[in-house]
């Protein structure tokens, strides 16, 4: 397990490099060209910048999150080529300062989605939380106003470009239904998976968050037959998935560890987070911890393990404790924590499984 941190990138993130260099065992961020619309080709004088900002720090640049999707390609519209094709552009560039794998995702419109970014738990920090019932009556023109009056961080999939949009996208995908998003997902991917192949550059698909369709939208990385159905869209280890524990554990039917043990040589990435699901469906994010919520976060540890993974692996979100002012769910403390936890399952497997000594 090799792991990773996701940084914003300087300016857009309250963490610096030289403070995840402290993090025990962190090797790489996980990044991204943040201010690049979806669509465009990355420019390569900004992707140096991040590579000699990794250099200095010490740190490697092996994984990309996100490069996303344009609307066009997920909605299966003739410019997608365009749009194609400037990904592989961007996949170019990428094979050129070593990046090995690309993150992304296949939603409609909108990204991760929460109620509420903070959230009070018991012991007065505060995480994300997402109440099932508000969703459904939830009214996008004041969410859209909200995310619009803090310039200071951009959140990924809500770029204010496509907020801009959102009517005219909504009407385009009243007619694309789960199966169109499948059949576009194969289109892009039998364009995508031979050219990243040749890059050596293994795409990772993100599962959906929540793992069920929102605002009407369709959304399919939802679960594990799904999830085998989209990996078999185009068979090849270069086709891969982003196993977040945090987005499929928000279904309490998803069994996560049957998941790694399905497909762990399809995962080259692992995000791993806890979250507590109520009888009622809301979640909240809660610490790394087994038991502070409801997904058995040691057992995917321990599946990992057990299939030898290689793979990279980052804590997802955390929550906001001592105080910290971050991006939500991108403290430095609670995410640094998460991954001594993390840690502290995948030293105790080797010990325990291998006689190994912690260090050879
Ligand atoms: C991430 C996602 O912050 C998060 O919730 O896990 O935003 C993720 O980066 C994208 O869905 C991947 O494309
Ligand atoms: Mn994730």
């Amino acid at each position: 397990m090799k792991m990773v941190f996701r940084w914003f990138g300087e300016g857009n993130d309250t963490v610096t490099l030289t403070q995840i260099k402290q993090i025990p065992g962190v090797e790489g961020i996980v990044w991204a060209l943040h201010d690049v619309p979806a669509g465009e080709e990355w420019p390569m004088d900004k992707i140096w910048q991040v590579k000699e900002a990794a250099d200095k720090a010490g740190l490697h640049m092996k994984v990309v999150e996100s490069v996303n999707i344009h609307e066009d390609i997920k909605l299966g519209l003739p410019s997608r080529d365009l749009y194609i094709d400037n990904y592989k552009k961007t996949i170019v560039k990428l094979a050129e300062v070593g990046v090995k794998v690309i993150c992304y995702n296949f939603m409609p419109v909108f990204d991760w989605v929460r109620t509420d970014l903070h959230k009070e738990l018991e012991d007065g920090s505060t995480a994300l939380f997402y109440e099932k019932e508000k969703v459904a009556h939830l009214n996008l023109d004041e969410q859209v106003q909200r995310i619009n009056a803090n310039p200071n961080f951009t959140m990924p999939g809500w770029e204010p470009e496509r907020l801009a949009r959102l009517t005219e996208l909504f009407d385009a995908y009243k007619d694309v239904t789960e199966e169109q998003l499948f059949e576009n997902a194969k289109y892009f991917l039998e364009e995508i998976i031979p050219f990243a192949a040749k890059h050596d550059i293994r795409m990772a698909i993100h599962p959906d968050d929540p793992p069920w369709p929102i605002f009407g939208l369709p959304r399919i990385i939802t679960g594990q037959d799904n999830i085998r159905r989209f990996l078999n869209l185009v068979d090849s280890p270069y086709n891969g998935l982003t196993m977040c524990s945090g987005s499929l554990g928000a279904n309490p039917a998803n069994d996560i560890v049957a998941i790694v043990n399905e497909f762990a040589d399809r995962i080259p990435f692992a995000h791993i987070r806890n979250v507590r699901v109520y009888e009622n469906g809301d979640f909240i994010e809660t610490s790394h911890r087994t038991t502070d919520g409801t997904v058995d976060i040691a057992g995917i540890v321990n599946a990992l393990h057990d299939n030898d993974y290689e793979g990279y692996c980052r804590p997802d979100h955390g929550r906001h404790i001592w105080d910290e002012q971050c991006r939500p769910g991108y403290g430095l403390y609670d995410r640094a924590l998460g991954i001594m936890y993390l840690w502290g399952l995948w030293d105790a497997n080797r010990r325990k499984l291998q006689g190994e000594r912690i260090g050879d």
